[in-house]
């Protein structure tokens, strides 16, 4: 086993406690397309185009039609070894925390039992009108969904470019960056803030940090180790016994 991938495993295993923040790119290998990789566009539009406050405001069929194409896809997705990897790891350990900035749902679904969604959920809905927050799968929502208690808009339940992330969830990130022993970085571009600096929150507070992509990112000149390939590849040798 090369020497840094086995000095990232013997870390791991000794560690008691983990955090991991996960990007787009620990979902590529189960079909959901990455924002800023190859064939990240829908129909010529960039999603940061696409997901703000202001999109949503000028064109909601438009931006609901992204949604609703995103929703469809992933609904077929399933979670890869990569998923499956950091719910054995949650398993494994007394204090494991996995921060992700993915919307898809998939670490749920590979048995993740707290996921913290710190970007949301395009699972969950919100009404504009009333405020009412709920999950909502259907696959054939009409192009503007409408509240069932008050009729008001309703909006995917996601944090927009430019929307302030839940304040507990965010204060629930931070502190699993500032106590853990080792933090895995996977699969981000480590470009949307405040999200991408809690690798560095964590490389301050003392944490052995270990970054899983297919390429370098900004994060990759502070890690301890950066191991390049894909997620689903590496995660489960990243948890082999030695
Ligand atoms: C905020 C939900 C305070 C929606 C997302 C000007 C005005 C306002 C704000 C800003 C501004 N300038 C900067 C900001 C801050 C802004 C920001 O960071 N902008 C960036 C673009 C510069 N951030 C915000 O606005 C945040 N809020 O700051 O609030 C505030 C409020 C008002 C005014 C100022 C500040 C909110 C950010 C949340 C946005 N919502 N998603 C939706 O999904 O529909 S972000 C979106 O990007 C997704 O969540 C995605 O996860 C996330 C990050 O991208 P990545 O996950 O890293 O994915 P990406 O495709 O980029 O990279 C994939 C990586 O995986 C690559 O490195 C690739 O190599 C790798 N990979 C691919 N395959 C594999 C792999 N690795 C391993 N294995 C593989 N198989
Ligand atoms: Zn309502």
């Amino acid at each position: 086993m090369p020497d840094d991938l086995e000095r990232a495993r013997a870390r791991l295993a000794q560690a008691r406690r983990v955090a991991a923040l996960c990007g787009a790119g620990v979902s590529a290998e189960s079909g959901v397309p990455t924002f800023r990789g190859p064939g990240g566009l829908w129909e010529n539009h960039r999603p940061e185009d696409l997901a703000t406050p202001q999109a949503f405001g000028r064109d909601p069929v438009l931006v609901w039609r992204w949604y609703q194409w995103r929703r469809e896809l992933i609904s077929r997705c399933q979670p890869n070894p990569a998923h499956l990897a950091l719910a054995e790891l949650e398993r494994r350990l007394a204090e494991f925390t996995l921060i992700t900035q993915n919307v898809d749902g998939l670490h749920s679904l590979a048995g993740s039992r707290a996921p913290l969604e710190i970007h949301g959920s395009l699972w969950r809905l919100r009404c504009l009108g009333c405020g009412d927050e709920r999950e909502d799968r259907r696959l054939d929502l009409p192009d503007l969904p409408r509240c069932g208690a008050c009729g008001g808009l309703l909006r995917p339940g996601v944090v927009w470019f430019g929307e302030n992330l839940d304040h507990d969830l965010l204060e629930r990130a931070w502190q699993a960056a500032e106590a853990c022993q080792v933090m895995l970085v996977i699969g981000t571009s480590a470009v949307v803030q405040p999200a991408a600096s809690l690798a560095c929150t964590a490389k301050r507070a003392g944490a052995f940090v270990v970054e899983v992509n297919l390429e370098a990112t900004p994060n990759t000149g502070q890690v301890d180790v950066s191991l390049l390939g894909r997620a689903g590849d590496i995660l489960p040798l990243l948890l082999a016994p030695a």
